[in-house]
């Protein structure tokens, strides 16, 4: 049986950060689906569909990942696709809270899907979406930070948003 894993996030937008840890889960699992989900504490930057489409410009050579949405609970988007695990991130001590309160809700959801932590690259464990849409609204460097197609997405947005 294939394993089947979900890798979900917010992508607002996606950074290398993210990246990293797709490519690490597609190492281990046969599918991996990408699925962007609605974060209630957050405001969306891009629509839905932008972050769709710079996923999967940034991960099409990877052959076994699937991109999607989802509006409504993880737990039942991970069902929906026979998916056994759930794949985060973790970059430091202060993701912990989050990350555990998440995970725990989850399974009593569904004792069926495990939640697999994969620990940052150190070059990684400051960058977040919000940091880079910080830098990148004040025209500082980001190039290193995410792929080129995204940061010219945001620099086009800021460039649209100033008008
Ligand atoms: N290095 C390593 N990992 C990273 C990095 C980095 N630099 N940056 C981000 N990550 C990891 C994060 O830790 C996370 O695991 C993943 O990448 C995605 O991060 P974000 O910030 O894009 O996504 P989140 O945390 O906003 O996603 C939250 C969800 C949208 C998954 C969550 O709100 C959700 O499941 N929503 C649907 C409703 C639901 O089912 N809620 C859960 C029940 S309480």
């Amino acid at each position: 049986m294939a394993s089947i894993a979900v890798c979900p996030g917010s992508f607002d937008p996606i950074t290398n950060g993210h990246i990293d840890i797709i490519k690490r889960g597609a190492k281990v699992f046969d599918q991996i689906y990408v699925c962007v989900l609605n974060n209630s504490s957050k405001k969306p930057f891009f629509s839905v569909q932008e972050r769709l489409e710079l996923i999967k410009e940034v991960t099409k050579d990877i052959p076994n990942v699937t991109v999607s949405s989802y509006e409504g609970l993880l737990i039942e988007y991970a069902k929906s696709v026979n998916a056994t695990a759930i794949i985060r991130g973790l970059r430091a001590v202060s993701d912990f809270e989050y990350e555990m309160q998440i995970t725990s809700m989850n399974r009593v959801l569904s004792d069926e899907i495990e939640t697999f932590f994969v620990m940052t690259n150190n070059q990684y464990s400051f960058l977040s979406s919000s940091i880079v849409k910080e830098v990148s609204k004040y025209d500082g460097d980001i190039s290193e930070l995410v792929p080129p197609t995204v940061e010219s997405a945001l620099k086009e947005k800021f460039r649209q948003l100033k008008g």
